[in-house]
């Protein structure tokens, strides 16, 4: 028999909370706007919501920033309501996971304002350090294209941020900081949520502070990247909180091969219970994400069916707040948006591994129609924009870089209706609608069987109904010329999953019956239409 879990039953269903739906007009999604929507996401099939933050925080980097980990921020509601929200999903069989953002505070979170006294018993929270030969005191560069070092004039020191100046890294060798996390996670655990989505998990550990090989990322990086140090702080909190809960945990891991995953969660290390890992989403680019290359499928697929050989349980994901939309990227959100949506989500409930969907995602959303930067929000993007400008990259060529890349593209309203504003807020939203909601919602796709949102509830289902696609062997048959073919199974039962990433028809050698089509086929001859998904049943 198979080691059942319920997280890896269940299906996770990611609230990007600013942007999801806006309760009082003024034109910020929050916790009650999650609650009124309760019911859509239950219908979906969902049994875990994943909470992107909403700690209070001066929003620097969308919650990603936290100044108070037990407080919810104004903006989104109060703590009031987010124990009736829990609540109120624990009535629809849904459990909550919240956003763990321990690699960094904000700058605002009194620890840190503390810690700018040198005699300060917070100093050691976070990684002060005086000028080297006048300079800063190493030479690693951050995620968002800075330096990774502030001046602070009151202390006359530098601190350590490896992403924006306003998130300073806490420093994990001070042992008060681990006490901390872990009075924070039991707190959260003990009002009732099942677990947490761990921010950039795998960096936390800082081995030593030395200058790192220069490189075209990350300089530095080899002094923190999945240290020992690192495992070691994963095992303690496991150990001392996690396991005396019914809860998991998914990491959100940077710079992992299978097997640093497998370090990280396999069952016997006694860490985490799966992890985020990005190589397919960089399969699209080169060194960095903001010089893209042709999507290739057939790279995606074999990256995809090495991570499905070597981690036994893994999350599934193809969109997040961090990423483009998946239709525009991996599918084609113009003549086959409706199929290559279908095939996508095909895909995403049949590989092994928990599946989790990002908001707007199962009515396949696309990639924002802004303009200009005036119209984007994200620091990343601001911070990029400069340093491309600095390195006199053509204006048109920086704004190609941001319609592709820009984590905007994800961060845009949900569309739940096709009227003005499309349901999100009846005030001045934050941040601009697509305009495409006319055409792409959620109330026009819940009232017609065949939509994208439809096929997510059946495909949803469908997993929920055949323990083979949750627990059955992966095995990869085909990842060549833009058809993905690959079986699970179970006993004596086999299911056969066949995707065609392209617009041409193409045949395949493939018999069974047809449990799914997003052509609506009833029976399958081997002809492969355009981005035609099918999932086949046979005995092996
Ligand atoms: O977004 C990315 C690429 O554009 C990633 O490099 C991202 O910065 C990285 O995956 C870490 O992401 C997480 O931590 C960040 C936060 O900005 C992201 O939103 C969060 O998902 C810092 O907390
Ligand atoms: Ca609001």
């Amino acid at each position: 028999e198979y080691d059942r879990k319920w997280w890896k039953e269940a299906v996770v269903y990611q609230i990007y909370p600013k942007s999801f739906q806006d309760s009082n007009g003024d034109g910020i999604g929050d916790l009650n706007g999650i609650l009124q929507r309760l019911d859509e996401i239950e219908a979906l099939g969902i049994n875990v919501i994943w909470l992107s933050p909403v700690y209070k925080s001066p929003n620097i980097d969308n919650g990603y920033d936290i100044s108070d980990y037990r407080e919810i921020h104004t903006d989104y509601g109060s703590m009031a309501d987010m124990e009736l929200l829990i609540k109120e999903a624990e009535k629809r069989n849904i459990k909550i996971i919240m956003d763990l953002v321990i690699n960094h505070t904000s700058d605002q979170h009194p620890w840190f304002q503390a810690s700018r006294d040198p005699k300060s018993p917070y100093r050691d929270y976070y990684y002060w350090h005086k000028s080297k030969n006048g300079g800063l005191p190493n030479n690693w560069t951050s995620f968002f294209g800075e330096k990774c070092w502030e001046y602070d004039a009151l202390s006359d020191e530098y601190y350590l941020h490896l992403f924006a100046k306003e998130q300073p890294d806490l420093n994990y060798h001070s042992a008060k900081v681990l006490a901390e996390i872990k009075d924070i996670m039991r707190f959260w655990l003990d009002k009732g949520v099942a677990g947490f989505r761990c921010d950039v998990i795998n960096i936390i550990y800082k081995s030593s502070l030395e200058d790192g090989k220069k490189k075209l990322i990350l300089t530095g990086s080899e002094h923190y990247l999945s240290q020992e140090g690192n495992h070691a702080i994963l095992r303690e909190l496991r150990h001392d909180v996690l396991k005396g809960y019914d809860c998991f945990t998914v990491g959100e891991t940077v710079f992992v091969t299978p097997e640093m995953g497998n370090a990280l969660c396999a069952p016997e290390r006694e860490e985490l219970d799966m992890i985020f890992s990005f190589e397919h989403m960089e399969t699209d680019q080169y060194i960095v994400k903001w010089f893209k290359k042709k999507f290739n499928s057939d790279t995606f697929a074999k990256v995809i069916s090495k991570w499905q050989n070597t981690v036994d349980w893994n999350a599934i994901y193809f969109e997040n707040h961090d990423q483009p939309r998946s239709v525009s990227r991996f599918g084609n959100d113009q003549k086959y948006w409706d199929k290559s949506s279908k095939l996508l989500a095909t895909l995403l409930f049949t590989l092994k591994g928990t599946p989790f969907i990002y908001q707007g995602q199962e009515i396949g959303m696309t990639n924002f129609d802004y303009k200009d930067m005036s119209e984007l929000r994200d620091i990343e993007s601001f911070n990029i924009e400069k340093l491309a400008r600095k390195l006199h990259i053509p204006k048109s060529y920086i704004w190609k870089m941001m319609k592709r890349c820009s984590r905007d593209n994800g961060r845009t309203p949900m569309q739940w209706t096709r009227e003005k504003n499309a349901g999100f807020t009846d005030g001045t939203p934050w941040i601009q609608l697509n305009k495409n909601h006319i055409k792409i919602n959620f109330q026009d796709q819940d009232h017609s069987s065949n939509s994208i949102l439809n096929y997510y509830r059946k495909m949803i289902k469908l997993r929920a109904e055949n323990h083979i696609l949750i627990y059955g062997e992966y095995k990869l048959h085909k990842a060549s010329k833009n058809i993905f073919i690959f079986s699970r199974q179970l006993n004596q039962d086999k299911i056969t999953i066949i995707l065609n990433f392209s617009i041409r028809t193409q045949t395949v050698n493939a018999t069974g019956n047809v449990l799914v089509s997003n052509y609506d086929k009833q029976y399958f001859d081997g002809i492969l239409l355009p981005y035609e998904a099918v999932v086949l049943k046979s005995k092996k």
